[in-house]
């Protein structure tokens, strides 16, 4: 019952949100600060995006938990209860330089257990969705599940740069494959994978509110989602990621990173 109150809600916000940043690109005053790296951005945009979420999910649920990026919510160390996992901005170099292919992604975890997922891709008009078990969907059409008989060879894959840097079997793997993708932004290259318009994404150093949204529906499509060795992938901590249809997936951990 609380998981339509909230599917409910969080459309609602969503389209809010996505209207908001829409109007606020024809604005010149958009103010760009760097974060961790003169590559991490953050701007006024993402963080009125941030708090509008945060001030609506303390109104109407003040017992659930906020885990976003720009730390309007709180620091999350236990997995209990419900948690808003949220980037109200993933791709904000793209939002700066290209003004597209950005996206706000929020994913909704009970328990540690993803249930309910959304990726709105504002000026690609794509709006991601999934449930845990029942399909994901992208503009209220299924996504079919994913092939596992797909092979390297055929794959295009996306790879980014510090990626390259870090696991240097990575270059072995763009040799193999059909070619190389680079979109900037990972909750849109991991709806890549999850659409079969990519076939593997793998990067150095993603944060929960990177993936929380994107793991949840790339699984729900069947897509293999883990580190870069294989283990598992909690949504709490930073750390590399790795996603790839089945088939994909098994070859290189196999043939590539898993030697
Ligand atoms: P962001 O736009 O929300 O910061 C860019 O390659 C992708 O990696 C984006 O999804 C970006 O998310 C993410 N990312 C994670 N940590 C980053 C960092 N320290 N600097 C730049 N991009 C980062
Ligand atoms: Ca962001």
């Amino acid at each position: 019952m609380v998981l339509e109150k909230i599917d409910q809600l969080a459309r609602e916000w969503l389209e809010e949100a996505g209207n908001r940043i829409f109007m606020a690109l024809e604005q010149t005053n958009i103010e760009v600060e760097a974060k961790s790296d003169r590559n991490d951005l953050v701007t006024n945009v993402d963080k009125s995006t941030e708090r509008y979420f945060a001030e609506k999910i303390a109104e109407h649920f003040p017992d659930h938990r906020l885990l976003g990026e720009e730390g309007y919510g709180e620091e999350i160390t236990s997995l209990e209860g419900v948690i808003w996992v949220l980037d109200p901005i993933d791709g904000t170099v793209n939002f700066v330089e290209q003004k597209r292919n950005f996206a706000i992604s929020l994913g909704i975890y009970k328990e540690g257990i993803g249930e309910l997922a959304y990726i709105y891709d504002i000026i690609g008009g794509e709006f991601y969705f999934a449930k845990r078990g029942e399909g994901a969907f992208v503009n209220d059409v299924e996504i079919p599940k994913l092939s596992a008989d797909k092979k390297l060879e055929d794959a295009l894959v996306i790879i980014n740069t510090a990626a390259m840097h870090k696991f240097p079997q990575t270059l072995a793997i763009i040799k193999e494959a059909r070619g190389l993708r680079l979109y900037g932004a990972a909750t849109l290259e991991y709806m890549a994978v999850a659409t079969g318009r990519a076939d593997a994404y793998i990067s150095a150093n993603l944060a929960p509110w990177d993936i929380g949204a994107g793991k949840i529906i790339a699984e729900e499509v069947g897509a293999i989602v883990t580190r870069v060795d294989g283990t598992p992938m909690t949504i709490t901590e930073k750390g590399a990621s790795f996603v790839a249809s089945p088939g994909v997936h098994a070859e290189i951990l196999r043939d590539y990173l898993g030697k």
